[in-house]
């Protein structure tokens, strides 16, 4: 005998898309047809589950009038009402499809609006949710209009019968949990509410349904061709293009072509007898052609994000000014692509990349990547009950977004397993646009796809694929190949993006990818600055994984954006700076050099003496020249010289401003003289103390105390850093996992035995051995230090004993600088931080930061800050040089205080402002997903020397 009563809610569990909604149709960003945003302060109604409520909430006279209010769009879980959870790819409810938990937060949503004065009263009217999470029933003026999932899915209803001058009641019920989210599985926040606008449209009689552009470009006569196929006839005009045909009709005439870099569009508009609707049409022709992922006849090289929606206080309920910044952001960064993952964005984001020019894979609302825990048993995209509603996602998708030229790819959705289903889905798109390639990652034979697509694989698997050597499927080994995830951007990192690039940039088939991600999705939180994963107490969840941007939530570049803009330069600048000529190839695919200007600048010490313009001809896509230097300037000589070229933009652009730096390159011409010192002084013991030149040592340890007026404490050898999100590796991944392994020999414990002080009659000898409880591998460490009275030197000579099988976090000095330093000045790299990996955009020149300047707030805090190539750092009213060029990193707390915390409120500055002297660092790798540090980044122990000159600043 069943119990279960109330079927006024089996729609939740349906595994259908919905019921009630119109066909899905193309979106346009304007039109005359009067419209009415509904946006706006809603009332609001939670409940813990989906049957608590009756639907009288909907009638037109009910009260809501005690009820919270929240804004649309919006999700409630930000507004006040419940938690946000997240979760990577485990279900946060037990998997058993399409049911979902009782515990199910339902919001009724209350919204009473008039219509506008002058609203005509001819024609219909339509009801519009662009994006409602996950599942929603919708009444108007009392009457039950239907229900919907699809999540990032447009969903319109015929509502036009239903309204009333005034005192419209429109009423949402919107379930967190639904048959839907099985196939919402994406690695986010899960976020119920209406999140996207809702917004009511006039249909005049005689109005616009669907639409279709086709503009194609054919590169070889330079014509575009045109055709407007409409299910309401009409006329379509271009001004710019003097065309005016009927729809339907083909028309073919001389045009630019769109492409991402010159994003051409023609303004025009399709008139139909009671509607005209704006376009902006983009002639651009996407091919699969030689292998090769073409568009007007070039291929492309991605150097694309992974773009999510994300904003740290309203979530995914982005606005237009947040999608511009995200899309000026990218330009600036020399970012040519956009994977829209997981799912198809706001529509307002398409109409930004078709304006300012970037590759769009739109990628549908799919992902059921819980169902891998039971080695993929039940996925729905492999049972045909679900094929109508992944049909309809697919339909929804492509309806909506077919007129951008910006989309050049349509994903069919991320990590879904394999299955009928996604044929079902390749095989209608195929059917209703063959303008554009198919892409899905799963698909490892390419059975339904165009594009050979993987994600994470290691460099020497990249470089198997580019050499053709993978094997595969025959179809498969015809294909490009993309990587649509790499370079995991959690925390410090991605290391190795350069080595990527170069292999891209070495073999044709491979086209490019994709960073994950864009932006880390953390939420502004008063306790913690960002909160992540497990912040809100959820009982499952996979922590920071969920802040792995190439921004910070608040969309402060990282350094890992500062490095893939560099390694990604359009224009490679190669030179020899002994021979005076660089090399400037443009790596466009098909903008010449016309918008840049170079400039040369010539450095000694670091600091520009002469600067002048450097004429670079306008280079063809692919082309290089060689061009000359001038002479090198005269003047006093002896320092270190070095030129930079700069190429910057020669005007404003729609992105950027005229200067905006895009590439650069630096080459050394006379290398830096190294600092002779006189040992004139030799040591002196004293009561207590040791002292040398302007320096003073405690004579029972050897420790130094004192450089002249400066006070150091802690100086001694230093290996260990807080491990990185890429040190500590996923748990999944193969290879060796540093992090812990550092952990588990016990490198943040190390302990210092002090062996001898011995004094010489030049210098002062500490010799020590530094090494864990427990272990047999330690780090010989001697200190030798000499002085030539004014200045301090000290030589570090490691020599590593035992079986060593890891690489070090590092090897270095530390020591402490008490009282007030306020920031650092140094020569070397700059101005941000980098790794052995992750140091192409540091640029030798000099720098000065504050101490809180230099380090880089991390969602979780880790290892950060360092300076790489450093000569000489002033810090403290010390200066010191280095031999050979050394890491340098300062901060208020120590090592290990940054290990110990979770987020960047639980550092406090002490008294102490902790230096690191690096002479080595381990590389960064981006093992946090994907491969760790390659071998020639990793800093095996082996014997070292390096060494150091302090001396007082006075003044
Ligand atoms: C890959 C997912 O596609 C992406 O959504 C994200 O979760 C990323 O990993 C890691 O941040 S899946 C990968 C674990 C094989």
């Amino acid at each position: 005998m069943s119990f279960r009563t109330t079927s006024a809610i089996d729609y939740v569990e349906d595994v259908s898309p919905g019921s009630g909604s119109l066909p899905p149709r193309a979106r346009y960003a304007s039109s005359d047809a009067r419209s009415l945003s509904l946006n706006g302060s809603w009332r609001f109604r939670l409940s813990p589950t989906a049957d608590a409520e009756d639907d009288s909430f909907a009638a037109e006279g009910f009260d809501a009038g005690d009820w919270a209010e929240v804004s649309v769009p919006g999700h409630w879980v930000l507004q006040g009402h419940g938690s946000p959870i997240y979760t990577n790819h485990l279900y946060p409810f037990p998997v058993d499809p399409p049911r979902v938990p009782t515990g199910n937060p339902t919001g009724d949503h209350r919204h009473t609006f008039d219509l506008p004065s002058h609203w005509p009263s001819d024609g219909g009217a339509v009801l519009r949710f662009a994006g409602v999470e996950s599942c929603a029933r919708v009444w108007l003026n009392g009457t039950d209009i239907g229900e919907f999932k699809g999540s990032r899915l447009p969903h319109e209803f015929a509502v036009g019968h239903l309204l009333k001058p005034g005192g419209n009641v429109l009423a949402v019920r919107v379930h967190q949990w639904s048959a839907g989210s099985y196939l919402e599985d994406q690695d986010q926040w899960w976020l119920p509410g209406i999140f996207r606008d809702v917004t009511l449209l006039h249909r005049p009689a005689g109005g616009v349904l669907d639409f279709f552009v086709h503009a194609s470009y054919d590169h070889v006569e330079g014509l575009g061709t045109l055709r407007v196929d409409s299910d309401v006839d009409g006329r379509v005009t271009l001004p710019g293009l003097d065309i005016d045909v009927a729809t339907g009709e083909s028309v073919t005439v001389p045009v630019r072509p769109w492409t991402a870099e010159t994003p051409q569009l023609y303004d025009g508009v399709l008139a139909t007898e009671g509607e005209r609707v704006a376009l902006r049409v983009g002639f651009r022709t996407v091919a699969l052609e030689d292998g090769l992922l073409k568009v007007n006849g070039t291929p492309l090289l991605f150097k694309g994000v992974n773009r999510h929606e994300w904003h740290p206080e309203r979530g995914r309920a982005l606005d237009l000014e947040t999608m511009r910044e995200d899309v000026l952001l990218m330009k600036r960064h020399n970012i040519n692509a956009v994977r829209t993952s997981h799912y198809p964005p706001h529509p307002a984001f398409l109409d930004l990349c078709d304006e300012y020019g970037l590759w769009v894979v739109d990628e549908c609302d799919l992902e059921t990547h819980g169902f891998t825990e039971q080695d993929w048993r039940d996925n729905p995209v492999d049972d045909d009950r679900w094929t109508p509603a992944l049909l309809d996602r697919a339909a929804r998708m492509v309806e909506r977004d077919k007129n951008h030229p910006s989309v050049v790819v349509w994903s069919l959705g991320n990590e879904a397993g394999t299955g009928r289903g996604l044929t079902a889905m390749a095989e209608w798109i195929r059917g209703r646009d063959d303008s554009r390639l198919i892409h899905y990652e799963g698909d490892i034979d390419c059975r339904d796809t165009d594009v050979y697509s993987r994600m994470y694989a290691d460099h020497a698997e990249v470089e198997t694929i580019g050499r053709g050597l993978d094997g595969g499927t025959h179809k498969r080994r015809g294909l490009p190949f993309i990587l649509c995830e790499y370079g995991h951007a959690m925390g410090n990192g991605p290391g190795g993006i350069a080595d990527y690039q170069h292999l891209f940039e070495s073999y044709d088939r491979i086209q490019g990818g994709f960073i994950w991600e864009w932006i880390d999705h953390g939420i502004r939180d008063e306790r913690y600055g960002f909160a992540y994963g497990g912040d809100f107490g959820e009982e499952l969840h996979d922590g920071n994984f969920v802040c792995d941007g190439l921004l910070f939530p608040d969309r402060t570049p990282s350094p890992g954006l500062i490095e893939y803009k560099k390694v990604i330069e359009p224009v490679r600048i190669v030179g020899d700076g002994a021979d005076g000529t660089v090399r400037v190839t443009n790596g466009y695919d098909f903008a010449d050099l016309s918008a840049l200007a170079f400039q040369w600048s010539y450095q000694v010490d670091g600091e520009t003496v002469e600067a002048g313009v450097l004429s670079v001809p306008e280079l063809a896509p692919g082309e290089s020249a060689d061009v000359k230097l001038p002479d090198p300037p005269t003047g006093p000589r002896g320092g270190e010289t070095q030129w930079t070229v700069r190429a910057t933009l020669a005007a404003d652009t729609a992105w950027g401003p005229k200067d905006h730096l895009v590439a650069w390159a630096q080459f050394p011409l006379s290398a830096r003289p190294l600092t002779a010192v006189a040992q004139s002084d030799g040591p002196v013991l004293g009561e207590g103390q040791i002292t040398l030149g302007p320096a003073a040592f405690d004579a029972r340890t050897g420790a130094l105390r004192s450089i002249g007026g400066v006070d150091v404490r802690g100086l001694r050898l230093d290996v260990w850093r807080a491990p990185t999100d890429n040190d500590n590796g996923a748990a999944w991944q193969p290879d060796q996992r540093f992090g812990p392994l550092w952990r588990e020999l016990g490198l943040h414990r190390m302990q210092h035995r002090l062996d001898s002080v011995e004094l010489g009659d030049d210098a002062l000898t500490v010799r020590t051995r530094v090494a864990p409880a427990a272990r047999e591998v330690a780090l010989r460490t001697v200190y030798r230090w000499t002085s030539d009275g004014t200045r301090l030197r000290l030589t570090v000579s490691v020599a590593p004993e035992g079986d060593w099988r890891l690489p070090l976090p590092r090897l270095g000095i530390r020591l402490g600088l008490a009282g007030s330093v306020h920031g650092a000045r140094w020569f070397g790299g700059g101005p941000g931080e980098a790794y052995p990996d992750t140091k192409s955009a540091s640029m030798v020149g000099r720098w000065e930061s504050t101490i809180d300047g230099l380090q880089t707030p991390y969602v979780r805090p880790q290892e950060n800050g360092a300076r790489a190539d450093v000569r000489w750092v002033e810090i403290g009213g010390l200066r010191v040089e280095g031999e050979p060029e050394f890491w340098f990193t300062a901060r208020r707390w120590t090592s290990e205080q940054l290990d110990a915390a979770e987020h960047p409120t639980d550092l406090l500055a002490g008294d102490t402002v902790w230096v690191n002297l690096d002479h080595g660092q381990q590389g960064i790798g981006s093992q946090s997903c994907g491969p760790g540090a390659l071998e020639q980044y990793q800093l095996r122990p082996a014997p070292a020397e390096f060494t150091f000159h302090f001396s007082e600043i006075h003044g």
